[in-house]
C-alpha cells in the first residue's frame, strides 16, 4: 500500500501556528499529507522511515493542541520528528536531509526556533523538558513542556531518573508523551517493555469483572464503598499505570496513537488537567511504528533507518556489491574467537544489528546481551561478568560509549578489569552528523589507567586486534570505522599482537609518519607521491595510542627532519597529543605537525569531502609533508 493523498492541505502551512488555524477535522487530511510526504522524500534521500511514520498523529496533535514554540515539544532523540520538521517550516529542505548544508536527521536547536533542545542520542528528553518546565516556574511564565519519547528511549536509566524527579517535584507543567510501538531499533527489549505491553485477555477481564460484582452483590451496604475502591486498585494494578503513578505521575492511557480525534480528545483534557495543577502526567500512546506504508509496518526492523527505496515495492536501490564490513569482519572474528573460548561473551546497548552482533546471537544466543540503551549499565555488567572471570565484549559505538564514562573509569579502569571494548563508528559518521561523530574516544581513552587503547590501520589487522585486546587480561579497546574495509585480504587467523608494538610499513629518511588507524593506508599513499618527488618518508602504523611505541617513534624523530602525526579524531588530547608529550618528555625537539580533526563541530556531510576538506585524506597529508619538507628550519 502506498499512502496517496491529496498534500496541498501543507502549502498552507509554514509553522505551527497555520496548523491551529485549521479546523480539527482537519487535522486527519494533514497527518494523511504528512505520511504521504515523509514515505515520498524519504524514498529518495534515505532516512528514519518507519520511527518518523509511527509519530505522525502524535506530533501533529502535539502542535495542534499545544501552544508551540511558547509550550516546548522535546523530542527524545529526535529521529521520529520528521512530521514535526515538515510542520516547521523545513519541508522544502527535505532533498538534502543528513547532507552538506542540508538539515540535519536529528533535532538542533540552531536549526529551528522549534527544535527547543538538541538530540541524537537516545533518553534525554524527559530531563530536558523538565529543566525548561522548572524554568518556566522560575521566570513565573505559564507555558508547558512536553516530551515525546519511545519505548526504547525509555530503555535509557536517565529517562527514570528524570520521571524520578519530576514526579518528587510534582511539575505542574510537564507532560510526558509515551509513544509505545514495542520497538525499539530491533524488538525492545526488557521487564519494562514486557510491563507496557502486557494486556489482559478479554475473556480474562469479564472474568475478573463477573467475580467482582458478584462478591460486591454479597457484602452489606456499607462496605460497598471500599469494595468499589479495591475494584479500582485491582484495575490499576493490572494498567501499565501504576508504575507512572507510582513515580508520581498522572497516568493517562493507553490510547489510540494512529487516532486524530483520539489523541486531540487526549491533549485536550491533559492541557486542561495541568491547567488546574493536575501535572506531571504521563500519556501512554499505542502506536505502531512504520504505520501507514505497507512495507515498513510489516518490517519495521528493516525500515528504521532506510537508503533509497521504491515507494510501490518498498524496494531498496540495490547497493553496489563492496568490501566487507568492519561490523562483520569484527563479529565473525568475535564469532570464531568465541567458539575456542567459552568465557567470551557479547553486550550491545540496542545496537545489535548496527554493530552486526546480530550474527554473533545467532550461533551464540545464551552469550548473547542486548541491555536495551542502556550504555552505562552495559558497561558495568561487563566489569561484573569480567570479575567472575569471564571475557565479555561490548561492542559500543564511540559516541554512545561517551554515556558511560565513568562506567569505563570507574568500574573497569580502576579496578583493572577485563573487558574488551569494541568502539564502532569512530571517526566521521556521514549523514547522522555532530552527535554522532566517533571523535572523542581517544581523548577520553587516553587519560585512564591501565587501558590498552588501539586501533587498526584495516579489517585484516582489526581480526588481529580483536584477539589482542581479548587476550589482555586488563581492559582494553579497539576503534574502527563505519562501513567498508579496504578489500585487503583477511589472514585465516587472528593472531595476537605484542602490547604497545607499532609496524614500520615504510622506511624513510627525510620525513616521518606517524599514522593511527585506518588513515594508515592514505598515508602511505602520500609517502609514495612524495618518493616520486625525491623525498623520502618512513611510514610507521602506530596500532597504540596507549602504550604507545616510544621506542620506534622517538627513533624516527631523531632520524628525520619533521614528523607528522595522522588520526581520524579529534586533535585535543589525540593521538598526536600522545606523540607530542613522548617527544617533550625525551626532549626530542623534532618539528611535528599534528593531522587531526581540528576543534570544531562537524555537522552532517559526505565523508569523504570531509576527510578531504579537513586535509585528512592522501592529498591533504602529502600537502603537509610538503610544507614540511620545504619548510626552513
Ligand atoms: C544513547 C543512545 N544509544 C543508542 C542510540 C541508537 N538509537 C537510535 S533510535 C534507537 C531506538 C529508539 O527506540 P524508540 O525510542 O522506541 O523509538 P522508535 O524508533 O521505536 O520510534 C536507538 C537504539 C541512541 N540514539 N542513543
Amino acid at each position: 500500500m502506498t499512502p496517496q493523498a491529496d498534500r496541498s492541505v501543507l502549502e498552507g502551512i509554514a509553522s505551527p501556528a497555520d496548523l491551529r488555524r485549521l479546523p480539527r477535522e482537519r487535522v486527519v487530511e494533514v497527518t494523511r499529507a504528512l505520511r504521504a510526504e515523509i514515505v515520498e522524500k524519504v524514498s529518495r534521500t534515505g532516512g528514519h522511515l518507519a520511527s518518523s511514520l509511527g509519530a505522525v498523529e502524535l506530533i501533529t496533535a502535539i502542535h495542534y493542541v499545544f501552544d508551540t514554540p511558547a509550550d516546548r515539544l522535546v523530542l527524545d532523540v529526535g529521529h521520529q520528528g520528521y512530521a514535526h520538521k515538515m510542520l516547521t517550516g523545513r519541508r522544502g529542505d527535505f532533498e538534502r536531509i543528513g547532507q552538506d548544508g542540508g538539515i540535519g536527521k536529528f533535532l538542533r536547536r540552531h536549526e529551528s526556533r522549534f527544535d527547543h533542545f538538541g538530540a541524537g542520542h537516545a533518553g534525554t528528553s524527559i530531563s530536558a523538558a523538565l529543566g525548561m518546565a522548572r524554568a518556566f516556574q522560575h521566570q513565573g511564565n505559564d507555558h508547558f513542556a512536553i516530551a515525546l519519547i519511545g519505548d526504547g528511549g525509555m530503555t535509557a536509566g536517565m529517562a527514570f531518573e528524570a520521571l524520578n524527579h519530576a514526579g518528587d517535584l510534582r511539575q505542574r507543567n510537564l507532560v510526558v508523551v509515551l509513544n509505545d510501538n514495542e520497538m525499539s531499533i530491533s524488538p525492545n527489549v526488557g521487564a519494562l517493555s514486557s510491563y507496557l505491553s502486557r494486556k489482559l485477555s478479554a475473556p480474562m477481564v469479564r472474568r475478573m469483572k463477573g467475580w467482582v460484582k458478584e462478591f460486591l452483590g454479597s457484602l452489606p451496604g456499607d462496605m460497598i464503598h471500599w469494595a468499589q475502591k479495591a475494584e479500582e486498585s485491582l484495575k490499576v494494578f493490572f494498567s501499565p499505570g501504576l508504575l507512572f503513578e507510582a513515580l508520581g505521575f498522572k497516568y493517562v492511557g493507553p490510547i489510540q496513537g494512529h487516532r486524530v480525534d483520539v489523541l486531540l480528545e487526549t491533549f485536550e483534557n491533559v492541557r486542561a488537567m495541568l491547567r488546574n495543577g493536575d501535572g506531571p502526567i504521563l500519556v501512554h500512546a499505542l502506536t505502531a511504528k512504520g504505520y501507514g506504508y505497507e512495507p515498513a509496518q510489516q518490517d519495521p526492523f528493516k525500515y528504521h533507518g532506510v537508503g533509497a527505496f521504491e515507494i510501490e515495492s518498498g524496494r531498496f536501490k540495490p547497493s553496489k556489491p563492496g568490501h566487507p564490513k568492519y561490523q562483520v569482519v569484527f563479529a565473525d572474528t568475535l564469532i570464531a574467537l568465541a567458539k575456542e573460548d567459552p568465557r567470551i561473551v557479547a553486550i550491545t546497548a540496542a545496537m545489535a544489528d548496527g554493530t552486526s552482533l546480530d550474527r554473533f546471537q545467532k550461533v551464540f544466543p545464551q552469550r548473547f546481551y542486548d541491555v536495551g540503551i542502556a550504555e552505562q549499565h552495559a558497561v558495568t555488567f561487563a566489569a561484573g561478568l569480567a570479575s567472575e572471570g569471564m571475557k565479555p565484549v561490548a561492542a559500543i559505538y564511540s559516541t554512545f560509549l561517551q554515556r558511560a564514562y565513568d562506567q569505563v573509569v570507574h568500574d573497569v579502569c580502576v579496578q583493572n578489569l577485563d573487558v574488551t571494548f569494541a568502539m564502532d563508528r569512530a571517526g566521521l559518521v556521514g549523514a547522522d552528523g555532530a552527535t554522532h561523530q566517533g571523535l572523542y574516544d581517544l581523548a577520553y581513552l587516553r587519560a585512564l589507567p591501565n587501558i590498552v587503547v588501539m586501533a587498526p590501520k584495516d579489517e585484516n589487522e582489526l581480526r588481529h586486534m580483536l584477539r589482542t585486546a581479548i587476550e589482555y587480561p586488563g581492559p582494553a579497546a579497539v576503534r574502527y570505522p563505519r562501513g567498508e574495509g579496504f578489500g585487503v585480504p583477511l589472514d585465516p587467523e587472528p593472531k595476537p599482537i605484542p602490547i604497545g608494538e607499532a609496524e614500520l610499513l615504510r622506511d624513510g629518511d627525510d620525513l616521518a609518519l606517524v599514522a593511527y588507524g585506518t588513515l594508515t593506508h592514505p598515508a602511505l599513499e602520500a609517502a609514495n607521491e612524495l618518493a616520486a618527488d625525491g623525498v623520502s618518508v618512513a611510514v610507521l602504523n602506530a596500532r597504540f595510542a596507549k602504550p604507545l611505541d616510544e621506542t620506534r617513534i622517538l627513533a624516527l624523530a631523531k632520524k628525520t627532519r619533521g614528523l607528522v602525526t595522522v588520526e581520524e579524531a579529534a586533535g585535543q588530547a589525540g593521538f598526536g597529543a600522545a606523540v607530542l608529550e613522548t617527544l617533550a618528555r625525551a626532549g626530542v625537539a623534532t618539528p611535528v605537525r599534528c593531522l587531526a580533526v581540528p576543534d570544531r563541530l562537524i555537522e552532517h556531510g559526505n565523508p569523504d569531502k570531509q576527510r578531504a576538506a579537513l586535509g585528512l585524506d592522501a592529498a591533504g597529508i602529502a600537502r603537509a609533508l610538503r610544507e614540511m619538507a620545504t619548510a626552513k628550519r
